[in-house]
């Protein structure tokens, strides 16, 4: 692409603009931060892109205008502002409708996208995989799709009677056919790609190594902490979404037990639903350990914030309850005092610095313990008459060895101790 030898060339600019209505969003389950927040989140997410955020508008006002976001003033205000600027384009801090887009386009004199379509962009330069790029394909064109969508009521609102179809919207008609075969087809290609994942995963999990993985807010230090913990290189950033397809590596305990280290995605709030949608599977995958460390930033302002936006996806994907350890990342950024009141009032938790390589060793110790306590290796004589129970333990743990006997089997396998528990009790038998 042309970008890549820009050189000496001026670096994109653009203009932020978005509504500031604090009280709809305390009312809304998702943005939990302010309008200025969430703009400065924004401009950092421009400038992942390369961009240059030259300028902001933000008006106060309780919805957005229907015609041009802004409202009329505002907006020529926009569009003054693009001019003497000269920026390339305008990023809206939410979610434009293809008439808002249209008409603010028109009055500025350069394309204007929103939030979600930033972040596709995103994903899609990060994307390294087969997979991760199949996702954001299709994230893409789902998003785009749906954005047809609000064009065909648009126009049948102008339209003349019903059942009259004007020429545009026939086009549209046949944009729509198109795009859903694109996303029948995209989807197709994605599941056979997912089916080779979802055997690797079956395969990790029969070996009964156990899985580890990094989750949290993007640009937390999952990568560098992954990098820290594993000594291997792995693409690490100061920009945002460094990593699209989670990572899968070794780490060797002090103790000599191997465990998988996963790294994953970044979370973000207001991270479109097609990309939710698109990314759930891989998602679900990184989530699926057996201990699961949250990273947060912990010089960032809003961490705290940005803390339950991702518990508020761990539950989502159903897995709140899982061991889980809270990593409280950059502490070499922020003062001493702060860091010990944060560990006091969120325990489990560490403080490090992934940058540093400071706490590391209390990071291990306590995956150590959590690891310990998830999980025990049994042996057990299992009689024919009660051979269900084998079903149930490969079912529900790791079986490392079965041994045939003539009257039953001998088994060695991990379960979690509420398992194992119970299993002892119905086969009663003794400590192992
Ligand atoms: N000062 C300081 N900076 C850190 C620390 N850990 C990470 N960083 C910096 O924070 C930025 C983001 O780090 P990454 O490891 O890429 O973050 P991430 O969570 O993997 O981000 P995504 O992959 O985008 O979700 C980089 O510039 C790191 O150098 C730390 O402990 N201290
Ligand atoms: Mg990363």
């Amino acid at each position: 692409m042309i970008d890549q030898f820009a050189g000496d060339r001026e670096p994109v600019a653009v203009i932020l603009a978005g509504i500031k209505d604090d009280r709809s969003r305390q009312n809304s389950r998702q943005p939990i931060l302010t309008a200025d927040q969430s703009m400065e989140e924004l401009a950092q997410l421009a400038r992942t892109l390369g961009w240059e955020p030259r300028g902001t508008v933000l008006q106060e006002r309780d919805a957005p205008d229907p015609q041009t976001y802004l409202g009329k003033g505002k907006a020529r205000e926009l569009a003054d502002l693009v001019f003497s600027q000269e920026a390339s384009f305008v990023i809206i801090d939410g979610a434009l409708s293809p008439a808002q887009a249209r008409n603010l386009e028109e009055l500025t004199g350069v394309p204007a996208m929103d939030r979600a379509e930033l972040i596709l962009r995103i994903f899609a330069s990060r994307a390294m995989t087969r997979e991760g790029k199949l996702q954001v394909e299709l994230a893409a064109t789902r998003h785009r799709l749906s954005r047809l969508a609000g064009y065909g009521t648009e126009m049948s609102g102008l339209g003349g009677g019903i059942g009259t179809r004007g020429p545009g919207e026939q086009k549209i008609e046949v944009d729509r056919r198109l795009l859903r075969d694109k996303i029948a087809k995209l989807n197709r290609e994605l599941r056979k790609v997912q089916q080779v994942r979802t055997e690797q995963r079956k395969k990790r999990k029969q070996s009964g190594i156990p899985v580890v993985s990094l989750v949290g807010y993007t640009n937390a230090g999952k990568s560098t902490l992954f990098n820290a913990l594993t000594e291997e290189e792995s693409y690490s950033d100061d920009r945002l979404f460094a990593t699209l397809d989670p990572w899968v590596r070794k780490w060797e305990l002090p103790s000599g037990q191997v465990i998988l280290l996963v790294d994953t995605v970044g979370f973000i709030q207001g991270l479109p639903h097609e990309l939710v949608a698109a990314f759930r599977s891989t998602l679900e995958e990184s989530v699926d350990a057996d201990v699961i460390i949250h990273v947060i930033d912990t010089s960032s302002s809003v961490w705290e914030q940005q803390m339950s936006t991702v518990e508020g996806v761990l539950s989502d994907l159903g897995v709140s309850e899982r061991p889980r350890i809270n990593c409280f990342n950059k502490i070499d950024l922020v003062s001493p005092d702060l860091a010990v009141a944060i560990l006091r009032e969120n325990r489990p938790s560490v403080a490090v610095s992934a940058l540093k390589r400071a706490g590391l060793a209390e990071l291990t110790d306590a995956v150590v313990r959590l690891l310990s306590e998830t999980r025990t290796t049994v042996t057990w004589f299992i009689p024919y008459s009660a051979y269900d129970t084998v079903y149930e333990i490969r079912r529900l743990g790791s079986v490392f060895e079965e041994r045939p006997q003539e009257d039953g089997v001998w088994i060695t396998c991990a379960l979690s101790p509420a398992d194992a528990r119970r299993i002892r009790k119905k086969l009663g038998v003794e400590e192992s």
